[in-house]
């Protein structure tokens, strides 16, 4: 170390410039001049100073509208993590700044002054105590971060499960969400409702993960660290924001071409908004359309596609299970996993050309004519 410090010290301010490097910034100086040089130098330094500054307005600005922001946690879990990041940022930081700060004085302190000599400066070879300073100080920070790290882990992954909770089974597939309460009998995709857990009386939400087809990974920034839904592998995961809203994530798996709208939104309601959802998705979809003729004939039509070998309307022959569940599709916000608000208008672009709004998606273009597009339109409008 002791060697390569004084090459390192050669190389930056002593005289003794041997070697390819040495010659190239030798001949370098001799034909710019040294002011030419500062005053370059200092221009590429404004133009750090200005591209930083930019960078940290815009990172403030998205830091303090992103509905999926790190660093404002609403869950326990994110919680934790959150207060670990700021405990790693926090010492790094003070590394960065303590390193930074020595290269800086020791840069301007000992920079090269005309009426310095040419003479090559003491050469200082090894140093026992400072050696042993800058490897045993490293290791008990890195020891001391794996603590602090084991410890989250410990109490995100590694508590055992309470008695109260609100379970859902999750499967990933390409590019949706399909969430299954098994204690209450409801099968829902893409807008995963849960109740908000009071710190008073705790009801987090159990998440049981797994995927149909390739890997995903369910991620709500706000309310817990990312965790991967891999075929053939049961992962779990728990969330338990006390305060009702909208929760918004994103597959963090890189899944296929329509990975980036395989968006997640996650709604927690107050119990009596939450007991209200329950009882609505827990009906069997509405099948009775006698004032309604268009949506009657819109469920014929739908009953004699192909449609019904890929959803699920409940109580009635369709039931498969390649496609999200349409029982109560009219009561979601929005369609095919988040990309477009639900809406009669786009409910008809979908069924009509999957691929004009999520290109590649795995539902095919059915290619019904107008009057029968029109009439499944009307129907699934129906099914709140
Ligand atoms: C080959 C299987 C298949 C067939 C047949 C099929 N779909 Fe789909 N459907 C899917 C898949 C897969 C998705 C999810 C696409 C995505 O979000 O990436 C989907 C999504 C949907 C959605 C949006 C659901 C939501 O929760 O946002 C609607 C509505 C829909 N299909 C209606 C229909 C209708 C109506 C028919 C018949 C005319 C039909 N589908 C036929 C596979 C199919
Ligand atoms: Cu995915």
């Amino acid at each position: 170390m002791g060697i390569a410090w004084s090459h390192t010290y050669a190389a930056f301010g002593g005289r003794d410039l041997t070697g390819r490097w040495g010659v190239t910034a030798l001949s370098f100086f001799a034909r710019e001049g040294k002011s030419k040089i500062r005053s370059r130098c200092l221009r590429v330094a404004q133009g750090v100073t200005f591209a930083a500054g930019c960078s940290l307005l815009f990172a403030g600005a998205a830091y303090a509208q992103s509905p999926t922001n790190m660093f404002d946690p609403a869950a326990t879990p994110a919680h934790s993590i959150f207060d670990l990041s700021m405990l790693v940022l926090g010492i790094t930081l003070a590394i960065f700044l303590i390193v930074g700060g020595m290269l800086l004085y020791a840069l301007i302190r000992f920079r090269q002054r005309p009426e310095d000599s040419s003479r090559e400066p003491a050469q200082i070879y090894g140093s026992t105590q400072i050696e042993l300073s800058w490897t045993v100080i490293p290791v008990l920070i890195v020891v001391m971060l794996f603590l602090t790290t084991t410890r989250v882990i410990m109490g995100t992954q590694g508590i055992s499960k309470p008695d109260s909770t609100m379970d859902v089974t999750v499967i990933g597939h390409q590019f949706w969400w399909e969430y299954r309460y098994p204690k209450l009998g409801i099968v829902t995709a893409n807008e995963l409702h849960i109740p908000v857990s009071n710190p008073k009386s705790p009801l987090p939400t159990y998440l049981t993960m797994s995927s149909a087809d390739v890997d995903h990974s369910f991620w709500v920034p706000r309310l817990a660290g990312k965790t991967d839904l891999i075929p053939n592998r049961v992962n779990t995961m728990w969330i338990d924001p006390p305060d009702a809203g909208l929760y918004l994530g994103q597959c963090a798996q890189y899944c296929g071409t329509q990975h980036a709208k395989m968006l997640l939104r996650v709604y927690a309601q107050s119990p009596a908004d939450f007991a209200v959802w329950v009882s609505q998705q827990k009906k069997p979809a509405q099948t009775d359309f006698s004032g309604n003729p268009t949506a009657a004939e819109g469920q014929t039509v739908f009953m004699h596609n192909a449609c019904i070998n890929c959803h699920t309307i409940s109580g009635t022959i369709s039931n498969g299970r390649f496609g999200p569940d349409l029982t109560h599709l009219a009561s979601r916000d929005t369609l095919a996993s988040g990309a477009i608000p639900n809406n009669v208008e786009n409910l008809r672009k979908w069924i009509n050309e999957p691929d004009s709004i999520k290109p590649g998606s795995l539902m095919p273009p059915m290619h019904l004519n107008d009057h029968d597009l029109n009439a499944v339109t009307a129907y699934l409008a129906q099914l709140r």
